[in-house]
């Protein structure tokens, strides 16, 4: 079974951190809608949704994915990088609790799972305004021992790493090269945003399925002419507080493997 974790938009979205947009109004109950939309879209493609409530006082806390890092053996609670978003963790690693055993970031570091891009036992953490050398290091401590190499990633211009490279189905990355130098991901098939569309280099991979914000036509067209199809969800009003479409979920298998 496929969990996904969400968190109900918070009202006072609008107050929400913002580094790279310039603020504009945020319509709070067309975000609701579209975000409930979303959740609908991740049930569709077969994830049993677990929508916790919201957390009014929290602008960004929709944005569940910054505060946990789930793997098949283990969960790391994140210490966000921006100190309003800190409070998040606790509710995301209590609903954690049951699926993972939990292992928790300290101060001084600080990391946001928004930087942190999984492809099988690689690792790659974005150095980022939110995610700093001893949040990257604490997560190697934790995780090398577990037989994952953890790859530094610098960025260019962009709030997280997924801002600028996520995955997709096979062993493919969809990147912004301006943003992000591909070559850091050797290997890997890499498709590039079209360059008309910065912001178009997240998307959610749910399985075979991608999960991809409708307004990014011209880069959904080199998606499907590399063979990949796309279902469209409409997320502008999240995209004005700097989120986008990994950025609401955290998806993972019930079931967690042993590691090696
Ligand atoms: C923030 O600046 O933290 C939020 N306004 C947006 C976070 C988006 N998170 C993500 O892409 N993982």
């Amino acid at each position: 079974m496929r969990i996904a974790i969400t968190r109900k938009v918070s009202p006072e979205i609008g107050r929400c951190e913002l580094s790279y947009l310039e603020r504009a109004p945020i319509d709070v109950g067309l975000a609701q809608r579209q975000h409930l939309a979303y959740e609908r879209c991740l049930a569709d493609l077969g994830c049993a949704v677990t929508s916790l409530p919201p957390e009014p006082a929290l602008p960004d806390s929709v944005f569940v994915e910054d505060t946990a890092i789930v793997l098949d053996e283990l969960a790391v609670v994140t210490r966000p990088g921006a100190a309003s978003r800190r409070p998040e963790t606790a509710s995301v690693a209590a609903a954690l609790a049951s699926w993972r055993p939990l292992f928790q970031l300290e101060a001084p570091g600080t990391l946001d799972g928004g930087d942190v891009l999984v492809v099988g036992r690689r690792i790659f953490v974005g150095r980022s305004l939110r995610s700093d050398e001893a949040g990257c290091g604490q997560l190697r401590n934790l995780l090398a021992p577990r037989g994952y190499t953890v790859v530094p990633v610098a960025l260019h211009g962009c709030l997280h790493l997924k801002s600028a490279v996520t995955a997709l189905p096979g062993d493919r990355l969809l990147v912004n090269p301006a943003w992000v130098d591909g070559s850091a991901f050797a290997g890997l098939g890499i498709i590039e945003v079209d360059p008309a569309e910065p912001r178009a280099a997240n998307a959610l991979r749910i399985g075979g399925a991608v999960v991809f914000p409708a307004v990014f036509e011209r880069t959904r067209r080199r998606l499907e002419s590399a063979g990949i199809g796309v279902v469209e969800v409409d997320v502008s009003e999240l995209a004005k507080a700097e989120g986008a479409v990994t950025c609401c979920s955290l998806v993972f298998e019930a079931a967690f493997a042993e590691a090696p």
